[in-house]
């Protein structure tokens, strides 16, 4: 079956040689692209984005064909920065600044 390989290829299937889960996560390069994590599962695995990257192509499943892209958070996220702010798109996150003019309510906190 797919998701499976046999302990030794080189002797017949049977209950003494019988077929185990791949650990597609240690393949190499990675199944599910960059930027992702890859969680193995008897008999297949998942992908997920890691936070802050996104599917290319959201309809189809993560892969190294569909691989996760950065989040332009300045364009996909309306108003991400507030008000009065300079929103800087970074791969994986994104910083948020004043307006020349312009002081952050609280400093403590992040702009947003
Ligand atoms: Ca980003």
């Amino acid at each position: 079956m797919s998701g499976y390989n046999v302990t030794d290829p080189n002797l017949p299937i049977n209950s003494n040689n019988t077929c185990k889960d791949i650990n597609e996560c240690l393949f190499s390069p990675s199944v599910c692209g960059p930027d992702s994590n890859c969680t193995n599962e008897i008999g297949s695995y998942n992908c997920s984005c890691l936070n802050g990257f996104t599917a290319t192509n959201s309809s189809l499943p993560i892969s190294i064909n569909n691989t996760c892209r950065d989040v332009d958070e300045c364009v996909d996220i309306s108003d991400v920065c507030g008000p009065n702010s300079i929103c800087n798109n970074t791969v994986g996150s994104y910083n948020c600044w004043c307006m020349s003019g312009y002081n952050v309510t609280d400093p403590n906190l992040p702009i947003n």
